[in-house]
Parts: structure tokens; sequence; C-alpha cells
């Protein structure tokens, strides 16, 4: 299927200092609308055309880099505008609050897992709470890749390129990634791909 650019579920300034108009009129806009449109041409040809967009994603892994980049920042981009909310971050819904307990330790761990794998991914990558093989683990990934091409589903996952927050924090990457999770994070997202992965 061709890749297509959706709205951001919020206005552009709807999340505040936290992420600004500006960052996300250029993440949005430029950087997810890039991906997209060089997505779309690398797709024809690429007989992966008329798969789903999670198909195209691992059909490309290792084998059609350039697509697989696109395609896969795409996927994670379409999920990223949704991870986030206005007056996000707050409690996390007992199920997967319980299961992050259960195979994390505590919320703290969590947190504090999560922020190392987002600041000891040496430049560009994500940040990921994931569900592989029945059990919830914090990854982290480089550029593009994400939890699909590594036998897990993405639950929740943390843009730490720097375009997703120089703008607004310059180079400090561990103020964001606070932001994001006590501020930003939309756990009713991520709690609803918690039910249907399990
Ligand atoms: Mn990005």
């Amino acid at each position: 299927m061709a890749l297509e650019l959706p709205d951001l579920p919020y206005a552009y300034d709807a999340l505040g200092t936290y992420m600004s108009a500006e960052t996300l009129e250029f993440h949005h806009d430029k950087h997810h609308n890039a991906y997209v449109v060089n997505g779309n041409k690398l797709l024809e040809g690429s007989g992966l055309e008329d798969k789903s967009l999670i198909e195209i994603v691992q059909g490309s892994f290792g084998s059609n880099a350039g697509l697989f980049n696109n395609a896969a920042q795409h996927y994670n981009h379409l999920h990223f505008w949704n991870w986030m909310k206005p007056n996000g971050g707050g409690a996390i819904p007992g199920n997967l609050e319980a299961r992050i307990i259960e195979d994390l330790g505590s919320v703290d761990e969590f947190k504090a897992a999560f922020t190392t794998a987002g600041l000891t991914q040496f430049g560009s990558g994500w940040a990921w709470l994931a569900l592989k093989e029945g059990r919830l683990e914090v990854m982290k990934t480089a550029n593009g890749e994400n939890p699909l091409v590594f036998g897990a589903v993405p639950l929740l996952g943390c843009d730490v390129w720097e375009h997703s927050y120089y703008i607004d924090y310059r180079n400090a990457r561990p103020d964001y990634i606070k932001a994001f999770l006590d501020n930003l994070v939309n756990w009713d997202y991520v709690a609803e791909l918690f039910e249907a992965a399990n």
C-alpha cells in the first residue's frame, strides 16, 4: 500500500513547551513527509507495493535499505504522534502497569531503563517498550530500525533523533526524555497496543 502522511492528532501547539509547534512543524511536515515521499518512490518496483506497511517494513529489512529506512520511519512516526498527547504522562492503565511491575520490576525501574536506552543510543535512533515472546522489554535501535524487525511488538517509542528535540532542548537529550515520560506519553494508546498484542 502507498504510504500516506496523516495529520497530527492534535494542534501543532498542543504539547506546549514540552514539544513546541516549531518542532512539530519541522518534524511532521518536513521529516515525516520526506519519509512518505521517498518511501513511495522506493516502493515502486520493489515487489512489495501491495503489502501492508508492517509487511513492507519487515520485507525490506536487510535487503532494501532505502525502502526500509523510509517505510520504518513512516511506521515509527505514525505511532510517535499518538504516543504523545497534551497533558500526557501520569498514571499507567492498570493491566499494563501490573505487567511493567511483573516484567521490569517497577514503574521507576522501567522509566530508568527506558531513559538509559534513549541516552545510550549513540547517534540517531529510538528507545522502546516492546512485547517480545510474551514479556515486556526495553530496547533501543539505531536510525529507523524498530522492534518489528527483532521479533517484538512496539508498544511505546521515543524518537531520539536530534530533529525531535534540538529546537526545544538543544543538546539536552536527558531533559527531552524526562519530559517525554513525565509530560507527553499517551498511556491510553500504549495500553491499547498492549491489549492488542496480548
Ligand atoms: Mn523523527
